[in-house]
């Protein structure tokens, strides 16, 4: 089964092609030139880029917003992550947020023509001290994930630092799972 990622962000659909492989899913980016709307909430402007896709696109798709939330900077940069990171980067929310506590969230839109389906995923952890490691993209290089069970890792590593750890715990890989099986039933 072939559906659409619409997306613009490259780093985001490698995650994702790795990810819905294991369901037997094979996705193609296409990307928009549709204006992402602007809400605090990442499920309202997922659910509505969907919709907007699915009206130019006309194809089972699905679309993801996600975002950096920091409980210190009462939730910041949430749902402006793309607009904060292109303003300021990692450095400016180290600036902000050094040893904070942090989480990742994402939040997917499936549309196949009769209904929007959201699929939601989140990762906690915290800002790391200064900005470690090469993988990933975006916040990976300052974002460090708290120990989970059944996941060997130290607690101590970024996701740019350990891309496989990110692979295997990421607010990404959780949402995605649950359309996986959505997909799959
Ligand atoms: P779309 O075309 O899919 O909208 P985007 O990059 O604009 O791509 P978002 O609107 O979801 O994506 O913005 C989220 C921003 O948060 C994104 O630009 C990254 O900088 C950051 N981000 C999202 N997921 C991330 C991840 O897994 N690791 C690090 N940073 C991430």
């Amino acid at each position: 089964m072939e559906i659409l990622f619409i997306t613009g962000n490259a780093g985001k659909f490698s995650e994702a092609k790795k990810i819905l492989k294991h369901f037997g899913l094979n996705i193609v980016q296409r990307d928009s030139l549709i204006e992402e709307i602007r809400s605090d909430s990442i499920e309202e402007i997922a659910s509505a880029s969907a919709q907007a896709a699915y009206a130019e696109f006309g194809k089972p798709l699905f679309v993801e917003d996600s975002g950096l939330f920091i409980p210190f900077l009462n939730g910041f940069p949430g749902a402006y992550s793309a607009w904060v990171f292109r303003k300021v980067g990692n450095v400016g929310i180290l600036a902000l947020a050094k040893g904070k506590e942090a989480e990742f969230r994402t939040c997917v839109a499936y549309a196949d023509g009769k209904e929007v389906k959201l699929f939601t995923g989140s990762v906690k952890g915290r800002i790391a001290e200064e900005a470690r490691g090469k993988g990933g993209f975006g916040y990976d290089p300052i974002f460090m994930p708290e120990k989970t069970p059944g996941i060997n890792h130290s607690g101590e590593k970024t996701f740019a630092e350990a891309p496989e750890m990110k692979d295997a715990l990421s607010h990404r890989k959780r949402a995605l799972e649950k359309l996986g099986a959505y997909l799959k039933r």
